[in-house]
Formats: structure tokens, C-alpha cells, sequence
């Protein structure tokens, strides 16, 4: 557990609503001296400078994505056009995305083209029989999963789906326990049906752990794997001739994803790896508090990913990425904590380089952003907000954002985010993160231009171990994904530099009027 925060950290979520009404009328009112901010123990004052003539790295409009096990495929019905209400979930995360299935169960998932209607009759049966633990979760990966099979039906529907999100998708194969020649029979089908909604096929899941999980020798290495998804790749491309791929798809081993780059760069479309923050869940060690810090890990990914970029020039997609491995920690990967983590992961991988970025889910997982099954309907959980909050700033770029004072409030994230591109035309946003839980931020920010207006949309909780009462915008998500912002905070606009107050443990997304902007 956290300790226990000192300030408003512990408030109650209507305390926390009126707390935050109440700080924008202080600092509105105590508009005096530099910041125009009265400073008091728990709160520490910085400047945010953002320069839009400084464009960093681009955020494409399919950046953000989910991923799911290929197991879900086992129920046609899950992803199929007629799913509307997790239609409407992933709709609202944005106009164009990426879905990935993959995970662990692609590795015991096998193409049954040839599957009687009476059999496919017999599984949906049973799915409808026992429905929540039918629900397909994130794979704890404790021990082989049962085997499923996959559907012309089920594909079919995929394609439905994806056509009534808007989204793309990647496919992952079965290298782990399937021959080459069903894999590309699958392959086959799925690229007939998916056309060009398909950006890539994915050989295997976490081939770096094959030899840990039982799926190869003990001495299994990356001349082993690279050899055989050599052999996969072209027993696939010689029936499908213009399949995309991806790769390698490791979980976390630079010594297999930089070679892999070198040695596959002309047969990928992109490169790809796993990141999950902590894990496993029942190491004492895996906290919000450790979640909200800065990773040494992370710092190893972008390393890796890095090296591919130097090595191959592709892109780099995050693919699959959580909290906390094995299927997610209660109590960390279902708080409140995950949104501010997960939201400014998306920003942070932007900012090293990386095109797009894949959230592990499904079933009612610990970290899944969207929990439910057809059957019982779905909800959004709190990293869904975050996964939202990136949806609200949009695509564009990236653009330089300066902190000063940083040592006073190391867990405070900045990024500056310009939706067109163009300058001097585009919407100037800041996207801000207060991932500390025992202080709040007076944030001036200059943002580049007489700012005329600023506009605050915040993501809230009363806690950052809250796992329910979560809002963006003062509003929760509904069914559907329905979501609708309160009126925007006007924030203190002073001499063209605009006041925010960032209680601890939350998140603002600040859009800047400027005279001559759109
Ligand atoms: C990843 C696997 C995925 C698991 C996840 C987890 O690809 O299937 O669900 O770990 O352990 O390594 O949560």
C-alpha cells in the first residue's frame, strides 16, 4: 500500500471536484509575483515553456491500440460486426487504431477451416454456459492454455469488426506449436478476408521466452528462432505472396530484437517487442508507487528500440504492454494509478520514437481497459481513461516542452502536442501528468504564443488507488463508450501565460487560444 498522502491525495471524489473548482478561483484570484500562485507546504511551483516552432517526433491517428489474445477468436461472436458496444468503446480511443491479437494463446490456437456447423454449435454453447469464466483474459501464463480453434467465421467477423471501428489490425500466427504449411493456410484466409486492414502478420508470441515456457529446448536461441521464421516466412509468402510482416515480437530481449532487425529488416514492415512494467503480481515489491516512477526498463526498450532504428530504419511498434505481467495486479494494474501510467506511456514512447503502442487486455484481466464478454456487456476501466485522455489531445506532433524547477516535482510529466503539424495554424495542447501523490503543482505555462484562452480538460479520481469513480472531463464512460465532457475549465490567463493547479495524483489536457491559430 502507499502511504497514507498528505493534502488532498485522500479526498473523497466530490471533496476532489470541489477542491479542484476551488483551486482554479484561488489562482485566479491570487494572480500576483511571478507565477501568481500563493505557495503553500504541499505544493511546489514550476514553469512549463513550450516552443511550437520546435516539432519533435510525430503522433500518427493509429498510434493508440489493444491488444487481445488470439484465443478470443475462439468466440466468433466477440469480435463481429453485431458487437457494438465494444465497438463503440474502441470507436471512442480514436478514429483509426490498431488492434493486435496475439499473446500467449496464439501458440495454441489452430486454423479449423473445416469445422462443422454442429461443432462450431457445440463451443458457442459452451462459451454461453459458463460465460465469465469463459471470458478470455489476459494468459497468467502459469501453465500451457487450453487449446481453441479458429473459424473461417471468426475471421469473417474480425473483418466486420474492424471495418465498423475504423482500425487496423495484426494478426498473430502460430510458430510456436503449428507447421508452417497451416500457418500459411491461415495466413491464406486471413489475408483474403482482411485485405488491406491486415498490417501485419506476427510469426510468434515472445519467442525470447520460448525456451522458459516449455514451448522449445532449454537451449533454444536466437539462431534457432531466426531460422525458423525464416522458414515460416517464406512457406507463408510463397502462398501469399504479399503478406505484410511484423517482428519480432520478443517480451523484452534486446539481444534477440536488435539482430532480428538486422537480419530481417527487408521482410518487416515494422519492428516490434513487449514491455510490462512490473510483474510478477505477488512480489510485495509491484506497487502503484513503483508504477508511477521512473523505469530502468523502460529506459532499456527505448534503448533496443533505438539500436533497430539505427540498424533497420523501420518503425518501431510497442505491440503488447501492460502494468504488471501474468495477467495484471489487483490493486495496482486496476487503479487509477494505470491511467496517469498508461497515458503517459503513450507519450513517452512517442517522444523516444515509437509509432504506436498496443494495451494488453480482454475478459475482465487486472489491466484490461475494456472488461467484459459479450454476454454480460462491457465497462471501461480506469486505463481506458488515460488510452482516452491521448484520444482527446489527438494526433499530430510532438513539440519541444521545457520544464524549470523540474527537482522540485520529479514525477510531473509535460508534453507539448500540436494536432496539425503546422505551424502556425495547428491547436497548441500541453499534456500534463502530477504522478506524484504528495504534492500538488502550480504550473505556469508559457506556451509559446500570447495564449488568449487556455482550456483544461481533467482526468480525475479521488485516489490513485481508486479502481471506480475515474472521470476525464468530470464525466465517467458509459455503455458503449459514450462519454460526453463537462463544459471546459477556463483556466487564469495572465499576460499570455495560463495557471493550472495539478492536484497530486492527476492529469490535465490544457488547449491553448491563440489569436491567429485555429
Ligand atoms: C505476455 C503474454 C500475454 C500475457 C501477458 C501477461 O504475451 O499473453 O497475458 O504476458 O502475463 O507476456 O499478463
Amino acid at each position: 500500500m502507499l502511504q497514507p498522502a498528505e493534502g488532498c491525495g485522500r479526498m473523497a471524489a466530490m471533496d476532489r471536484r470541489a477542491f479542484l473548482r476551488a483551486s482554479v478561483f484561488a489562482s485566479g484570484a491570487a494572480l500576483c509575483g511571478r507565477t501568481g500562485f500563493a505557495e503553500s507546504a504541499s505544493s511546489v511551483s514550476l514553469r512549463l515553456t513550450l516552443d511550437a516552432k520546435k516539432l519533435g517526433n510525430p503522433i500518427a491517428a493509429d498510434f493508440a491500440g489493444l491488444s487481445y489474445e488470439s484465443a478470443q477468436l475462439s468466440e466468433p461472436e466477440f469480435f463481429a460486426p453485431t458487437n457494438t458496444e465494444l465497438i463503440g468503446f474502441v470507436r471512442r480511443l480514436g478514429a483509426s487504431g490498431v488492434l493486435r491479437i496475439g499473446g500467449n494463446t496464439s501458440e495454441y490456437c489452430y486454423w479449423a477451416p473445416d469445422m462443422t456447423p454442429e461443432e462450431s454449435a457445440a463451443i458457442q454453447q459452451e462459451n454461453e454456459a459458463n460465460v465469465i469464466e469463459q471470458a478470455v483474459g489476459p494468459d497468467k501464463g502459469h501453465k500451457p492454455p487450453p487449446p481453441k480453434k479458429i473459424t473461417p467465421e471468426a475471421v469473417r467477423n474480425l473483418r466486420g469488426f474492424i471495418d465498423a471501428t475504423g482500425w487496423k489490425l495484426i494478426y498473430g500466427l502460430n510458430m510456436g506449436t503449428e507447421s508452417a504449411e497451416t500457418a500459411a493456410a491461415e495466413a491464406d484466409f486471413a489475408m483474403r478476408t482482411m485485405g488491406d486492414r491486415l498490417i501485419a502478420f506476427q510469426l510468434c508470441n515472445e519467442p525470447d521466452l520460448f525456451s522458459r515456457n516449455g514451448l522449445r529446448k532449454p537451449d533454444y536461441n536466437f539462431a534457432q528462432f531466426a531460422q525458423e521464421w525464416q522458414h515460416f516466412y517464406e512457406v507463408i509468402r510463397q502462398k501469399v505472396p504479399n503478406a505484410p510482416f511484423a517482428g519480432p515480437d520478443t517480451a523484452f530481449n534486446n539481444e534477440w530484437l536488435v539482430p532480428f532487425a538486422r537480419q530481417f529488416k527487408s521482410e518487416v514492415a515494422f519492428l516490434s517487442q513487449h514491455y510490462y512494467a512490473e510483474g510478477p503480481p505477488e512480489n510485495p515489491s509491484m506497487t502503484i508507487e513503483r508504477l508511477l516512477k521512473p523505469s530502468a526498463q523502460l529506459r532499456a526498450e527505448f534503448q533496443g528500440m533505438a539500436e533497430t532504428k539505427a540498424e533497420s530504419n523501420l518503425p518501431f511498434r510497442l505491440a503488447e504492454t501492460n502494468s504488471c505481467y501474468q495477467g495484471g495486479k489487483r490493486g495496482v494494474s486496476d487503479t487509477f494509478a494505470s491511467a496517469l501510467w498508461g497515458a503517459d506511456l503513450m507519450y513517452q514512447l512517442a517522444a523516444a520514437g515509437g509509432v504506436g503502442i498496443n494495451f494488453h487486455g480482454g475478459g475482465y484481466g487486472w489491466y484490461t481497459p475494456i472488461a467484459g464478454t459479450v454476454a454480460n456487456g462491457f465497462t471501461a476501466r480506469p486505463i481506458y481513461y488515460g488510452m482516452l485522455l491521448f484520444a482527446e489531445a489527438g494526433p499530430g506532433h510532438l513539440i519541444d516542452a521545457r520544464l524549470d524547477n523540474q527537482d522540485a516535482a520529479p514525477l510531473l510529466k509535460a508534453y507539448g502536442v500540436i494536432n496539425d503539424g503546422e505551424m502556425p495554424r495547428g491547436t497548441v495542447k500541453a499534456v500534463l501528468f502530477n504522478k506524484h501523490d504528495d504534492r500538488s503543482i502550480q504550473l505556469t505555462i508559457d506556451c509559446g504564443e500570447q495564449a488568449t484562452r487556455a482550456r483544461a480538460l481533467r482526468l480525475a479520481a479521488a485516489r490513485l488507488d481508486d479502481t471506480q469513480d475515474v472521470t476525464l472531463g468530470e464525466n465517467p464512460v458509459g455503455g458503449s463508450g459514450t462519454w460526453n465532457a463537462a463544459p471546459e475549465e477556463e483556466l487564469p490567463v495572465h499576460e499570455g501565460l495560463a495557471q493550472i493547479e495539478l492536484p497530486p495524483g492527476s492529469a490535465a489536457l490544457v488547449t491553448f487560444h491563440i489569436d491567429g491559430y485555429k
